[in-house]
């Protein structure tokens, strides 16, 4: 069988918290003595070649370092001021500095040099996410003749958001040189196949129009998921066990509303905070009932937008704390910290109301997990954002445009009234969708999808 090679923009860390991904590709990397590809962590001076492998926790992970300037570039330059705004449709929030396309490239450039000389003639690779989309170009232009997938955990654009990316034609060629891109959702599969079909005229896409071929590449939807029944162990695990009743003595028999989120843009925090804010306005009986915990981990720091989402956060918790507390009540707790998963397992069994609201979300693992963590006898709602991929797959969420703050207002009080056999029923229903979308059924079907069709036993679907 083909060695598997996973290539990421960083490669999994040490202890429990590596994430699902991680955990899932771990059996099959193993089995089919491949290994994992990416950046160390490590900022030098001066470009470096050499590769360093090593066992973390049985995976097999091969890292090399990069030089400040082009990280910089590649990192919080063009992948997280440009394509990340604009992938999310946040072109406001987009920056764009020229020469950070070099930098990107370069990095790119640098992955394949290092990966080539590692790699067997029939070695399957799979690339993950907007960080490294060249990375086929590069190592084709090198010479590699292997099947390799690309997978884009963030929603892909819309052709509007695509044309606004400076070089997006050479970014939409490189995608053309993979053998299967992998999308979360449909509408990202549409949007892609929208580019794809009709591809801009030169007075949109800003160069002249030479259509892109995308014989080669196979496009399809590979929504990711958790393991739901892990955070179902989890969460009435020892560990969990202590932050919940931590969390019940804080709580004095208030329910509790639940948001947990890296601290970005996207998630659409300062909306979710008026949403509660409204219900506490609109309706006073439920002041001294609720309490609404939002953890919210800073990230990306570095990028001014980040702070501006952080200042606006700060601002609005502020307020609301300001409008409603009381000497002896207070209407919400903001952690910006980052916790482990056994205490967020338990946050989220003890929440009455999963709240994940982002404006878009490639799919949103908060919720598969959320749902996973629910005490079966007496589950939570799951209060969902349409943009999010997961509301492709979670019908039995009540689903809300994050935007319309009234009307997820609205979604919170009847989460809050909603009765135990309907929370019940609502919450089968979703358990068995994230079961159907479990990360390990996930990346078995896109690594069958990806093997050489000698290899499997079903047609290709070309666009
Ligand atoms: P993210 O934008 O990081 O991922 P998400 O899927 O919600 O978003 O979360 C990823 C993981 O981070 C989850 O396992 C979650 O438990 C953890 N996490 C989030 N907030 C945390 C917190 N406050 N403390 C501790 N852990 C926290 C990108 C895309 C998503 C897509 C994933 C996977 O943006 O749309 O679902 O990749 O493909």
């Amino acid at each position: 069988m083909s060695r598997i090679i996973v290539v990421s923009n960083r490669t999994p860390g040490k202890g429990p918290a590596a994430g699902g991904l991680a955990v899932a590709l771990r059996k099959t990397l193993a089995e089919r003595e491949g290994f994992w590809f990416g950046w160390s962590g490590k900022l030098v001076d001066t470009p470096a070649t050499d590769v360093r492998f090593e066992d973390i926790d049985g995976l097999s992970v091969a890292q090399i370092d990069l030089t400040r300037d082009d990280h910089h570039a590649y990192y919080a330059g063009f992948s997280n001021s440009i394509l990340w705004p604009s992938f999310h449709l946040r072109l406001d929030l987009a920056t764009i500095e020229a020469h950070w396309y070099e930098g990107y490239r370069r990095v790119n450039q640098q992955f394949a040099h290092a990966l080539l000389p590692l790699l067997k003639a029939d070695d399957i690779i799979w690339v993950h996410d907007y960080h490294l989309i060249p990375l086929a170009s590069e190592l084709r232009n090198l010479g590699a003749r292997n099947r390799i997938g690309f997978y884009l955990h963030i929603p892909f654009p819309t052709s509007d958001a695509l044309y606004a990316i400076p070089h997006h034609q050479e970014l939409m060629r490189d995608l053309s040189r993979y053998d299967l891109v992998g999308m979360q959702a449909l509408r990202d599969v549409a949007a892609f196949t929208e580019f794809a079909e009709h591809q801009a005229p030169a007075t949109l896409s800003g160069s002249p129009l030479q259509a892109i071929d995308f014989g080669r590449t196979e496009v399809d939807a590979f929504p990711i998921g958790s393991d739901p029944d892990a955070f179902a162990r989890l969460a009435t695990s020892p560990a969990a066990n202590k932050m919940v009743k931590r969390m019940e003595l804080a709580l004095h028999g208030q329910q509790l509303i639940l948001g947990v989120d890296r601290l970005d843009y996207s998630k659409g925090l300062p909306q979710r905070v008026e949403a509660y804010e409204k219900l506490l306005a609109n309706d006073p009986r439920f002041r001294r009932q609720v309490h609404m915990l939002q953890v919210a981990p800073p990230s990306r720091d570095t990028i001014k937008e980040y702070q501006a989402t952080s200042d606006a956060l700060d601002a609005i918790c502020g307020r609301v704390m300001g409008r409603f507390a009381e000497p002896d009540w207070q209407p919400l707790t903001y952690v910006k910290r980052a916790y482990g998963q056994p205490s967020l397992a338990g946050l989220y069994r003890l929440a009455r109301v999963g709240l994940v609201t982002p404006l878009r979300d490639g799919m949103n693992l908060v919720a598969h997990e959320y749902v996973g963590a629910q005490d079966p006898e007496d589950p939570g709602v799951l209060v969902l954002s349409r943009f999010a991929g997961a509301a492709e797959i979670f019908e039995d969420a009540i689903l809300v445009n994050p935007f319309d703050t009234d009307e997820t207002a609205e979604a919170l009080r009847m989460a809050l009234d909603m009765p135990r056999d309907e929370r019940i029923a609502r919450w089968q229903g979703l358990m068995a969708a994230a079961r159907n979308h479990n990360v390990e059924d996930w990346s078995k079907s896109f690594l069958e999808r990806l093997a050489p069709a000698s290899a499997r036993g079903t047609a290709t679907r070309d666009i």
